[in-house]
């Protein structure tokens, strides 16, 4: 299939006026505290709250303070003190690693292990930091595997590990996190270890440069070709990005690059009547397996502008744009040829406020900002329940879902408080932000 990248296409509507972004804000910061205050009534010291039911869920039986340690950098970068200063107590005095569950390695390092070291970058708080490093210790049997890539699950008290099918977004999403806690501890094998997991998934590439979605951790083998930017593959084409800049690690820069030139050559569709978009393929012969792209996927932009192509970013958040638009809010996935809905949920994900804050830094142009405020009014509108929000069922129908996970606190209500804010000392260009949003900055 010859790919022809267009870049003008129908404009981008905009129904509503030009927001004033001061009173964005502070509309952003009374929602998050809406969302919070169902989650400290219901379901305090607990993971999350379900928000339809009013009830509390824990990952694994016992509590690792998720959402609080997910929002206690949104909370300082909002300047939302007091908030702040009770639940890092709170974290403090309670949470504890020691505990004999079985847990999965991505989703508690960049929520917890990312949340930990950001908030004590914001304060200082060096128990955070010691937290932090227990929990990097008691993360590290992951990587003992015979590749290096590290096995999905580890127990938190007895070291053992299981799950050696995986994906790279598993395998390489790691090394912002682990590469801080080696920084700040001066313990360099935390960076060792995650930079040889990245570095040995990019080598298992395709002869044309792309990774598969699953991988076997003990063969190396690909378990599934079918390559995309999106869930179970996505952070990892951002961390190869993002360790180049925090770190200035020059394997991950010739990383990147090699692997964003095949994402474009053989991803990306581009047509005059559609715009720009990023599908699937299959990672030896680059042939097209899918048309489909969806809630996640749209990090993407962000990352493209991150990367110095405002081209292709501005280009694909349009696109995204048109999939909110199409229910009024997003679908996790449609297929862009036809524009249907292959799958109909919203999880309260941040991805295309994580690109609309992006793009809007880079260029400054308004229509950003009235895209954001679009965005903020349709997330309240449809996901906002009486004392919390909610994920949608489905986009179509509305109807909601009683789950609220920890990321719309981290990522999805900071995104849009950014756009919309100015804080003071907070610099874009001095941090990187892991995958969950946690702004990390380079000290060392
Ligand atoms: C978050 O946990 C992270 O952003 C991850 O990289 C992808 N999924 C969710 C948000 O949608």
């Amino acid at each position: 299939m010859s790919l022809v990248l267009v870049l003008s296409f129908a404009p981008v509507s905009y129904s509503r006026t030009q927001p004033a972004r001061e009173k964005l804000d502070a509309q952003v910061r009374d929602e998050f505290m809406h969302a919070w205050n169902g989650y400290k009534k219901y379901a305090w010291g607990h993971d999350d709250l379900r928000p339809l039911t009013k009830t509390h869920h824990d990952w694994y039986g016992q509590s690792l303070l998720m959402t609080p340690v997910d929002s206690l950098d949104t909370m300082i970068v909002m300047g939302l003190n007091d908030e702040a200063n009770t639940t890092r107590e709170y974290i403090a005095k309670n949470l504890s690693f020691d505990k004999d569950i079985y847990v999965q390695n991505f989703e508690i390092t960049i929520r917890l292990l990312g949340g930990l070291l950001s908030s004590y970058q914001l304060t200082g708080d060096k128990r955070l930091l010691d937290l932090a490093e227990d929990l990097g210790n008691r993360l590290l049997p992951v990587f003992d595997s015979p590749t290096g890539m590290p096995y999905r699950f580890v127990n938190l008290k007895t070291g053992k590990v299981r799950g050696a099918e995986s994906n790279p977004a598993e395998t390489g999403t790691l090394l912002i996190e682990f590469g801080t806690l080696a920084k700040l501890t001066n313990r360099p094998i935390f960076y060792e270890k995650a930079k040889r997991a990245l570095v040995e998934t990019y080598k298992r590439r395709s002869d044309i440069g792309l990774v598969g979605e699953k991988i076997n951790v003990e063969t190396g083998k690909w378990l599934v070709s079918d390559s995309h930017i999106s869930g179970a593959i996505d952070s990892y084409y951002e961390y190869l990005l993002k360790s180049w800049l925090l770190f200035g690690d020059q394997d991950c820069k010739r990383m990147w690059r090699e692997s964003i030139a095949s994402v474009n050559k053989y991803l990306a569709e581009a047509q005059v009547d559609r715009g720009l978009w990023y599908g699937h393929a299959d990672m030896n012969s680059g042939t097209r397996t899918a048309t489909t792209f969806g809630a996640l996927d749209a990090f993407f932009p962000a990352v493209l502008a991150l990367s110095g192509d405002l081209r292709r970013a501005k280009s694909l958040q349009a696109s995204s744009f048109r999939m909110w638009q199409l229910h009024g809010i997003e679908p996790e996935e449609l297929n862009f040829r036809t524009m249907e809905v292959t799958s109909a949920g919203y999880v309260l994900r941040p991805e295309i406020v994580e690109s609309t804050y992006y793009l809007y830094h880079y260029t400054r142009d308004p229509k950003y900002l009235a895209m954001g405020k679009v965005l903020f009014a349709d997330f309240v509108r449809y996901c906002k329940t009486e004392e919390a929000y909610a994920s949608l069922k489905s986009v179509v129908t509305k109807e909601k879902r009683d789950t609220m996970q920890s990321f719309v606190f981290a990522e999805t209500f900071k995104y849009f408080y950014l756009l919309f804010a100015t804080p003071a000392g907070f610099n874009f260009d001095q941090v990187v932000f892991n995958t969950e949003a946690h702004p990390i900055r380079k000290t060392w």
